[in-house]
């Protein structure tokens, strides 16, 4: 087996699905309950952009031990996941292997680089959109890129990228991945809040130029933390990629709204709560980020303690 994906969610679906479509061999690691059910009894389903429906049956598990080592891992759970995960990635991999990470906000290679190799590991921020609907299919919501860089400098990612782009991703590749980390987490610490307590589609948000008067606030804010983290990223084009991918990605909910609404925990600690933490250090006030935080930690605390009220 060519490739293990570890969470098939929306966006690890969405990458399983068509790399299964251009013929690729995956399997798919994905932890007990309602989501494994679904893929065992009705398989991986697909709906490309197009509306086109596909339906694949790759291997499923969900333990490690039941699946053969592959020489690329793609670890695709959701942020607050990676410390579950990690253990599990040495025995998935073959020596010499690959471990992508396409997961938002800051620390997840960092954390894998605790158990693999850490010129194994891979950063693959992307903006592509994608959702699963109430049936449970993966559901492509809108055009993006792939950003590929490695951990450490000295590897090359060419027949990496050359995997991708041979099941339709446009792919990019970048020799230094902190930018690249910083990039995504501009656009998520800007879309991803906002469209959550919104509550609409990342489209809505460049409708009102309130919104989009905060979408500034927000990429400035991060802007100026990733200079005082060595990261000097353009303000003009940070703002009009973001507006790009919310025209790009405009009837896609983003993925901390899907959260939200399903009532699961959000990212908005590994995504706002990193600015916030990093600005703190630095002495930079982010109080625009710091108000979306602190208003998605209380919908999580709501959300989890919902019972005892
Ligand atoms: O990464 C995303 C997400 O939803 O997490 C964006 C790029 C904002 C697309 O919705």
């Amino acid at each position: 087996v060519k490739i293990t994906l570890v969470g098939c969610g929306a966006l690890g679906g969405f990458f399983a699905a068509r790399l299964l479509a251009a013929g690729e061999e995956v399997q798919i690691l994905q932890r007990p309950g309602k989501r494994f059910e679904e893929l065992r009894r009705e398989g991986l389903r697909f709906r490309e952009t197009s509306g086109e429906i596909s339906v694949f049956f790759p291997s499923l598990a969900c333990s490690p031990e039941e699946l053969p080592p592959s020489p690329l891992v793609i670890v695709a759970v959701k942020a607050w996941s990676t410390s579950s995960v990690a253990p599990f990635i040495p025995e998935l991999l073959e020596k010499s292997g690959w471990v992508l990470t396409l997961q938002n906000g800051l620390g997840n290679a960092e954390i894998l680089a605790e158990r693999v190799e850490k010129n194994s590991i891979v950063l693959g921020p992307c903006t592509y959109g994608a959702r699963l609907d109430s049936q449970g299919t993966v559901c492509a919501a809108g055009d993006g890129e792939l950003l590929l860089g490695p951990l450490r400098k000295e590897r090359d990612l060419t027949p990496l990228k050359a995997l991708f782009e041979g099941a339709g991703f446009r792919t990019v590749l970048r020799e230094d991945p902190l930018p690249l980390l910083w990039e995504k987490l501009v656009y998520n610490a800007t879309i991803n809040p906002l469209s959550a307590l919104m509550r609409c589609p990342n489209g809505d948000l460049l409708a009102s130029e309130d919104l989009r008067k905060i979408m500034e606030d927000l990429v400035r804010e991060t802007l100026e933390v990733a200079r005082e983290e060595g990261v000097v990223l353009n303000r003009e084009e940070c703002l009009e990629k973001c507006f790009s991918i919310c025209r790009k990605t405009g009837s896609n909910r983003s993925s901390m709204l899907q959260d939200v609404e399903a009532g699961r925990p959000t990212e908005n600690d590994a995504i706002s709560g990193q600015v916030v933490l990093r600005g703190q250090r630095r002495g930079i006030s982010v109080p625009c980020t710091q108000n979306l935080w602190s208003l998605l930690r209380g919908i999580d605390f709501l959300a989890k303690n919902k019972k005892n009220f």
